[in-house]
């Protein structure tokens, strides 16, 4: 009896204090295949050795016990917005976080060394703590510059010459986006289906949707645009949009990087920021 009711005490603890995870990160240097035959040096910040982009999926109130490792050689300074301010780990070295998660949302987690260097030349990830059962779709759009790369790690890197030439979303390129089911956004007519949208980028993208209104749910830097039903979306540098598509119509319809050089890639278009939704009856 006294074991049942033990039992019991550890269920409701979890049901109200939420669930403890383990999770490792990792700086690490890594080489992004592009659209084309073109590779970039990055830094990742993953959980694996990925150069996909991280995404770590939790309910609110849940406990993460996090292990950050630099493997690089330089140092990083790891932030998660909201969480996590920006520390300082040297190369080589590693620290550990205890965060509990209650708030909620979807946060950057990147580097937030010397602007822009530390910032561009690392691969940002999520952490999305989300009490919901509707289906998300999680976008990391950001643009790179490729002749950059070299600069960046020896620090040469000017700001005021900056003209990106490879448009993403999660790391991945028109036609690659469409084949990523994880990215390409699917379902049915009167589905809800979510979508959140991260620019991890240096650079305003504004996001077209063909075919449909989307509502704004969530804007972490324009609050004001909340509640708004349109078809285009700007994001500024490190906001994150989530957006709510319940589909009126089957259909394949675009969505687009409405600055047109970024629907390019290595000066090819449409090898960029470009991708489907596919909606069934
Ligand atoms: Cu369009």
């Amino acid at each position: 009896m006294r074991l049942l009711y033990l039992t019991l005490f550890v269920v409701y603890l979890q049901s109200a204090f939420g669930a403890t995870h383990n999770l490792t990160l990792r700086f690490q240097p890594n080489t992004l295949q592009l659209v084309d035959s073109n590779t970039l040096p990055i830094v990742s910040i993953a959980d694996t050795n990925t150069v996909h982009p991280f995404l770590g999926k939790f309910s609110l109130n849940d406990s993460l016990v996090l292990k950050v490792i630099n493997a690089d050689t330089l140092s990083h300074n790891f932030t998660i917005e909201n969480y996590v301010n920006s520390s300082l780990i040297s190369s080589y070295d590693s620290s550990y976080f205890y965060l509990k998660l209650n708030k909620e949302g979807t946060f950057i987690i990147f580097d937030e060394g010397v602007f822009p260097n530390n910032q561009y030349s690392s691969i940002s990830g999520l952490l999305a703590v989300e009490q919901t059962n509707i289906k998300t779709y999680f976008w990391n759009v950001r643009e790179f510059q490729s002749k950059w790369h070299q600069d960046t790690f020896t620090g040469a890197m000017n700001p005021l010459l900056y003209y990106p030439d490879y448009f993403t979303v999660n790391n991945l390129s028109n036609p690659n986006v469409d084949s990523h089911a994880d990215s390409r956004v699917a379902g049915s007519v009167g589905d809800t289906i979510h979508l959140v949208i991260a620019n991890t980028g240096l650079s305003i993208h504004s996001i077209h949707f063909h075919g449909y209104h989307l509502k704004t749910l969530n804007s972490s830097k324009h609050p004001e645009t909340i509640g708004r039903s349109k078809d285009t979306f700007p994001l500024y540098p490190m906001e994150v949009l989530k957006l709510e598509l319940i589909p009126d119509k089957p259909g394949v319809y675009p969505v687009h990087d409405h600055n047109l050089i970024g629907v390019t890639g290595g000066m090819f278009y449409p090898n960029g920021m470009f991708t489907t939704l596919r909606i069934v009856p």
